[in-house]
């Protein structure tokens, strides 16, 4: 059988996954390395002095991963610059927080040019190669230029965006084009996937084409195109909610909250993850319930990321300064609205605190998939379970129609659902909650990995 090569810009194989604090598709991937017999290969989050072309090669529970070390300047123009200042806001629809730097650029193509000439000469002749994200978009160009035959794949775990969107981007067509020298591209939703294609049958001057089966056919060349919605270990998931501290957890949360009902948001610091308007909605709900204030409280738990990043400095202040407003006005002797938590959990703590949640609140302004919806749904008990209410600008909607969807710009509409939610009687829950299991079920992330792997297997080669 042939071995399958991971590329992500950071290798999140665990180093022990029994420490319970890696993500489902981090476990998901090392299984998949260690059935393939493969390799993990990326930056190793390390800067040197002086790039040299080589990759440090190291087990981590069985899985052989390969690291390479960058210089501060890459990570600068291709981390922080390119991926996270450029492309990361402008595919979640934030032209106005995309930075349009010509260096941002040169140092994204330099660098995966890096990577490639690293990455090559551990390929072998029938490798299955399935590249990760936004990070690394032209390197399977990067690698044909080095003469690698091999079918690569390449999967999409933010959305895509739309065209007028899109042609923002100095080199937009370059970067379109080099998606075609991969055999497939997955995306999370038909929603991406036909914001890309439209691009394709749109753009002037690059002869595409639309073929059956999402094939596609542009700039002289042929790709294959697929939806492959990401799902969460749902066993491990359900194992730690009922694991010693998923239960000594729940027990503290229902302790601590004292027969108040908990509203849970957990998401990264981000601004595509609608903190504010989250915040302002639930402020709403706040003051258009008097009689319910006391009754409920909001814990967000949102650990700082990519702090190097202005913007990322920017919503942080202004969180702090929301949710101190929203306390100081609102709060009582004896309850305070909103309990803001800069920090991470374990995946049993956080199955503790979701089940221990009678309402998820999942309110990105736009997001790839986002899997915290799926994670609240395995966390709640099916006797007793809690209401979703879930952004429909969330890839995860188009999955997920029984939970409650809302429009995240909307203060009165998340007022309403919360409200809605929290009045919803147990019967209504139920059906709810069954249906949304049952997707989270059939779409977990071993499906969506095995699914990938055998659609990259079976592509017509280019
Ligand atoms: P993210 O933007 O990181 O991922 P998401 O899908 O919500 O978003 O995944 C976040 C993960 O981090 C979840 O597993 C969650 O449990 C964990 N997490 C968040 N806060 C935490 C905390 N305080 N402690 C511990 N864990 C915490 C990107 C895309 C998404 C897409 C995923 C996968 O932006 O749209 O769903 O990739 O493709």
């Amino acid at each position: 059988m042939s071995r399958l090569i991971v590329v992500s810009n950071r290798v999140s194989a665990p180093k022990d996954p029994a420490a319970g604090s890696a993500g489902g598709l981090a476990m998901a991937l090392s299984a998949a390395l260690r059935k393939y017999d493969g390799l993990w290969f990326g930056w190793s989050g390390e800067t040197v002095e002086t790039f040299k072309p080589e990759a440090q090669f190291e087990d981590r529970a069985g899985v052989t991963v390969a690291l390479v070390d960058l210089e501060a300047q890459d990570v600068d123009e291709y981390y922080n610059g390119y991926a996270n200042k450029t492309l990361w806001p402008l595919f979640h629809h934030r032209v106005d927080l995309t930075e349009y730097e010509r260096s941002y650029g040169e140092g994204y193509e330099r660098t995966n040019a890096r990577f490639a000439e690293v990455l090559a000469p551990l390929i072998q002749p029938d490798d299955l190669i399935w590249i990760h994200d936004y990070h690394m978009i032209p390197l399977a160009r990067d690698l044909r230029r080095r003469g690698i035959t091999n079918k690569i794949g390449f999967f999409l775990h933010t959305p895509w965006p739309a065209r007028q969107l899109l042609v923002t981007l100095p080199y937009h067509r370059r970067l379109v084009e080099s998606m075609f020298d991969f055999d497939l591209l997955g995306f999370h939703t038909r929603e991406w996937l036909d914001l890309f294609r439209d691009y394709v049958a749109s753009e002037p001057d690059i002869h595409g084409k639309l073929l059956a089966n999402d094939a596609m056919e542009a700039f002289g060349k042929t790709v294959q195109a697929g939806v492959f919605p990401i799902g969460i270990d749902v066993d491990a998931f359900v194992e730690a909610r009922n694991s010693a501290l998923g239960n000594r957890t729940y027990d503290r949360m229902a302790a601590s909250s004292a027969f108040r009902s908990m509203i849970v948001g957990v998401d990264r610091l981000d601004y595509s993850k609608g903190l504010e308007q989250r915040m302002l909605g639930y402020e709403q709900f706040l003051h258009d319930n008097p009689e319910m204030r006391g009754e409920v409280f909001l814990l967000q738990v949102t650990p700082i990321s990519r702090d190097e990043v202005d913007t990322y400095q920017d919503i942080r202040q202004r969180l702090d300064a929301l949710s101190g407003r929203i306390n100081g006005e609102y709060a009582d002797m004896d309850w305070q609205p909103i309990r803001y938590l800069n920090r991470t959990f374990r995946r049993d703590q956080l199955a503790g605190v979701y089940r221990a949640a009678k309402v998820g609140l999942v309110t990105p302004l736009r997001d790839g998939m986002n899997l915290v919806a799926k994670e609240y749904v395995a966390a709640q008990s099916p006797e007793d379970p809690g209401v979703l209410i879930l952004s429909r600008f969330a890839g995860a909607a188009e999955q997920m129609g029984e939970a409650l969807l809302v429009n995240p710009f909307s203060r009165e509409e998340l007022s309403d659902a919360i409200k809605r939610a929290l009045v919803m009687p147990l019967a209504e829950r139920r059906r709810k909650w069954e249906s949304l299991m049952q997707v989270v079920r059939d779409t977990d992330v071993g499906v969506w990995r095995d699914d990938f792997v055998a659609s990259l297997r079976a592509v017509d080669p280019q």
